[in-house]
């Protein structure tokens, strides 16, 4: 459902903290040149109360699908498509690997919203990210490959759908290319990158290197925005 191994996604991440009413003609305009496929929305703290108007707006102005990136269990809403199921997989903190997915189980069933497990790994971005800070948990190192193979294999063991490769949105460094490369030949379920892409040429790379999804979100956020 949405990823394959040959899905070429280009995925735009949505804050609903730090987006308004009416922001949708505004984002259409300036992402023409990057042309999102599919849209991820969510936070990396707090429930979001916006976060229903926010999947509304979308629904109402695209027929793209609109997946839930949840930084807590409290940013579910039955208007999108279906939810990342993340268990931060990179971290040894039993909230993130259970905890929160437990308090999101029975909402999700009553929501009846499509879940697609996902292994959630942080990689270090070569700055401390909201993601690191409020997870309270370490990055996998940038040149620590051998980890992140393993770390990705364990999701797909547990059998996990998907691989989510972050550095963190606005991160200082993106996903080394070699890690990407090296984690998407070892496991058989999809991959996405994301977290500090600033240059779009990077996205074309990246699925030449095997991922199946570039996320961006920061670089297309209103500046002067909190
Ligand atoms: C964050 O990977 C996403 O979860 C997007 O990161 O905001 O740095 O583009 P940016």
């Amino acid at each position: 459902m949405f990823f394959s191994k040959q899905s070429r996604h280009r995925i735009l991440l949505i804050d609903p903290d730090k987006v308004e009413k009416g922001f949708y003609d505004e984002l259409a305009r300036t992402t023409k040149n990057y042309d999102p496929d599919l849209f991820f929305v969510g936070g990396s703290f707090s429930g979001s109360g916006n976060i229903h108007n926010v999947v509304d707006e979308l629904k109402q102005n695209t027929a793209k699908p609109v997946i839930l990136f949840p930084g807590d269990y409290a940013q579910l809403t039955p208007r999108a498509d279906a939810v990342l199921f993340l268990s931060l997989l990179s971290g040894r903190n039993p909230e993130y690997l259970a905890g929160q997915q437990v308090k999101a189980a029975p909402v999700i069933r009553h929501m009846q919203l499509p879940v697609i497990p996902t292994a959630y790994l942080l990689v270090d971005g070569g700055s401390l990210t909201t993601v690191q800070y409020i997870t309270q948990t370490l990055p996998i190192p940038a040149d620590k490959i051998d980890l992140a193979i393993a770390t990705a294999l364990a999701g797909q063991y547990m059998g996990m759908q998907l691989v989510y490769l972050e550095a963190g949105s606005g991160a200082g460094r993106p996903v080394p290319l070699e890690m990407l490369q090296s984690v998407a030949r070892s496991v058989q379920i999809p991959v996405i990158v994301g977290g500090g892409i600033r240059d779009l040429d990077l996205i074309e790379t990246y699925f030449k290197a095997g991922a199946n999804g570039v996320v961006i979100g920061t670089m297309f956020e209103k500046k002067g925005r909190p």
